[in-house]
């Protein structure tokens, strides 16, 4: 097993692997940018390295500076967390290179699911459902004509490169297509310097169901079931539950068995997430798979009762896993508690929490690295706490949620807790009845 642990974020994900690290008798080493210097990873880890000043570019996502932090320290893993490294490839190799173990994909494989087009060809050979569309990457527009006139507008065209809707456009007649194809290339060109494209059959209003997976290095993987995700905007989730109430057993025994086909047909190994787009008639396509812990691991963790940070060391360290698959034994809410103004546009609100009281009792979880008298920096994204209720039932979860955002204090800031109040009262999210568009229709009071 690792004997010290180099986690190589901040905020609450910090603090998060810094607990299970603990409880597992491993050593911790933060590092941190000078911005971060009264952060409570910074204080709760062992041993803490400054690497940097405030812009991520030249802290957290300065891979030198990262390596020289757990070389001088010793650390015998690498834990990236979520956002800045995690899904770097040239980090994971990197660290190879230096004889630490990167707690997370492969370089390889990063490279293999970055790439959208690349990723759904071969979750396709696999046996896993996807969109039709496109045959890979479209060569040029006289193709791009030809395949949206087999494929049957609506389409939908994405960036290669993309993810997180960057690059991509739905296109409902054929002359709006060239415009879209222009557009969609540029923006691509200019976020990832690629403008590879694809094209697939748009799916109106699905939601965004994705399964919980983990490999280890023997070639086996389980799932951990789903997360419905579809409460988003702008492509931020806001919240998130599980079980989703739009799940039949059924429809969690196919998509499970075709993100373990995924898993295991590239020898994934770690932790992973398949997403899946899933229409109003619950056919369910392969969207994209990620190479990290997610920020909504917590709650599969609750309804599961499994500790994922620590089955993420386990593998690394080359334990196997039990081969079981997992399912929920209760209802879990997430609501990501963002310094932002919900009344403007959920504009960035950081600044000085003058005040804050967190809920408690049964239930409850609240993940966060802030406290009365936190400086939120503004250079990184303003989420401040994720707070997880957890019930037999859905309705409970709900109840339970309504009483934990009414007790939550959190003054000196704006925050999106009044979003998630007036949420939790929707007739449409109490119902279960929403789909991504759901965003799109929602006004604050
Ligand atoms: C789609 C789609 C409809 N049809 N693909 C958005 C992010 C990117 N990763 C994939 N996305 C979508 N792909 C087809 N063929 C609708 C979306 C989409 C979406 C997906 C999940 C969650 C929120 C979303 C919001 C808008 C569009």
């Amino acid at each position: 097993m690792f004997k010290k642990i180099l986690i190589a974020n901040r905020g609450e994900i910090a603090l998060r692997v810094i607990r299970t690290c603990r409880e597992m008798g491993i050593k911790t080493v933060a590092v941190y940018s000078t911005a971060d210097a009264e952060s409570l990873h910074v204080r709760f880890a062992d041993e803490a390295v400054c690497i940097g000043p405030p812009q991520s570019s030249e802290s957290y996502l300065k891979m030198s500076n990262i390596i020289s932090a757990a070389e001088i320290t010793n650390a015998d893993a690498i834990h990236p967390g979520y956002g800045f490294l995690s899904e770097n490839a040239k980090f994971s190799k990197l660290c190879d290179e230096h004889h630490i173990k990167f707690i997370g994909a492969t370089g390889e494989m990063i490279d293999q699911m970055g790439d959208k087009a690349n990723a759904k060809s071969t979750m396709k050979a696999a046996g896993v459902p996807c969109v039709p569309g496109s045959e890979g990457v479209i060569i040029d527009f006289k193709d791009c004509e030809k395949v949206a006139l087999e494929t049957g507008y609506p389409v939908m065209l994405k960036a290669s490169a993309g993810g997180g809707g960057k690059g991509m456009r739905a296109v409902w007649k054929a002359e709006d297509l060239k415009d879209a194809w222009d557009s969609a290339r540029q923006e691509s060109k200019a976020a990832f310097g690629n403008d590879d494209m694809y094209m697939e059959k748009l799916i109106e209003e699905p939601r965004h169901i994705e399964i919980q997976i983990i490999g280890d290095s023997f070639g086996k993987a389980c799932h951990l079931s789903e997360r419905d995700c579809s409460v988003q905007r702008r492509h931020q989730k806001l919240t998130e539950e599980t079980p989703s109430p739009f799940m039949t057993d059924e429809l969690r025994e196919k998509m499970g068995a075709a993100a373990v086909l995924a898993a295991e047909y590239i020898k994934y190994e770690g932790a992973g997430t398949v997403e899946f787009l899933v229409d109003k008639h619950r056919n369910f396509f392969f969207m994209e798979m990620n190479t990290r812990i997610q920020v909504e691991h917590p709650i599969t963790e609750e309804v599961v009762n499994y500790d994922l940070i620590r089955e993420q060391i386990l593998v690394a360290a080359g334990v196997p896993i039990s081969g079981k698959n997992y399912y929920p034994k209760m209802h879990a809410i997430e609501c990501r508690i963002n310094a932002e103004d919900p009344h403007a546009n959920f504009r960035p609100a950081p600044g000085k929490i003058t005040t804050f009281h967190a809920p408690g009792g049964h239930g409850i979880r609240i993940d966060t690295h802030v406290y009365a008298g936190y400086m939120i920096p503004p250079n990184y994204d303003s989420m401040i706490a994720k707070l997880i209720t957890t019930a037999q039932t859905r309705e409970e979860a709900i109840n339970k949620m309504k009483r934990a955002l009414d007790e939550f204090v959190i003054e000196g800031v704006k925050t999106t807790i009044p979003f998630h109040r007036q949420l939790m009262d929707h007739p449409d999210y109490i119902s279960g009845n929403y789909t991504t568009k759901f965003m799109e229709d929602f006004v604050m009071k």
